[in-house]
């Protein structure tokens, strides 16, 4: 009985860097999915997530047909009863195409986490073009409660029906750090190593984290324990968003 996460969204928003980043693995490593390439397929591939999670895949569904073509959407939607969460990676604009999507989601039941991947470039960007003075913390967190308003004006808008669906802004950058601090088990004979986690910036991958694996327990172990990933994440967060 296996638990499947799905990313699902545009090209290049993201997606295999992600599944990459919480497996821990880089884009070259020969278990990897492929980054930076034009999706050609409708077909979705599979991953194992982590060894403390064995039951849990992790699926890559290419952006083209699940979200551009409406006749291959329906290969998506025959893919949905066997999907246990759907991560919808959204661009700066959520369009047609990802309203639709989660409420074909909904409609089946399946729980939906919105992402906003590439946050360090985003906010590197706004530094550049001198929207932000530093790259602090502090105004990490001013950003993220900008573009989290942003959001929820944008819905209450044009898809209010969606409001209640959580949304996580984050950088899979980190998320490979995280994902690295966690699998090299250095912080067992060395607290101090979390230290040079702390001085990342933190966008909302912690937050994402915690509902992932909400998620992920809520169907393995209903009612039960914690899974033990989540007991090794490392307190990185400063942000009170
Ligand atoms: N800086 C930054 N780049 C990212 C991040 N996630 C993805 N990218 C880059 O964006 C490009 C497209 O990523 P990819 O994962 O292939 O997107 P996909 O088409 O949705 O699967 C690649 O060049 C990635 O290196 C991120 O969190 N930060
Ligand atoms: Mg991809």
């Amino acid at each position: 009985n296996y638990l499947n996460i799905a990313t699902v969204g545009h090209v290049k928003t993201g997606k295999s860097t992600l599944i990459n980043s919480l497996r821990g693995l880089r884009a070259t490593h020969p278990l990897g999915a492929p980054v930076g390439v034009g999706e050609v397929t409708t077909e979705a591939k599979c991953y194992d997530f982590h060894e403390t999670l064995p039951n849990v895949k992790l699926y890559d569904f290419p952006g083209a047909g699940t979200i551009s073509h409406p006749e291959e959407n329906y290969f998506f939607r025959n893919g949905l009863c066997f999907l246990d969460v759907i991560i919808v990676m959204l661009q700066a604009t959520m369009c047609v195409e990802e309203i639709n999507l989660t409420r074909d989601a909904i409609r089946y039941n399946v729980p939906v986490i919105f992402v906003r991947s590439k946050m360090d470039s985003i906010f590197d960007d706004m530094y550049h073009d001198e929207k932000i003075n530093d790259k602090s913390q502090e105004t990490a967190n001013q950003v993220l409660r900008e573009l989290k308003e942003k959001h929820r004006r944008y819905v209450s808008e044009h898809a209010k029906d969606l409001l209640h669906v959580p949304i996580y802004h984050i950088s899979s950058r980190s998320v490979y750090k995280i994902m690295d601090f966690i699998n090299s088990r250095v912080y067992e004979t060395n607290p101090e190593a979390a230290v040079s986690l702390q001085r990342l910036i933190n966008f909302e991958e912690r937050q994402f984290f915690e509902e992932l694996l909400t998620r992920t327990e809520e169907r393995l172990t209903p009612g039960g324990r914690r899974v033990s990933l989540y007991n090794d994440f490392p307190t990185t967060s400063r942000n009170e968003t």
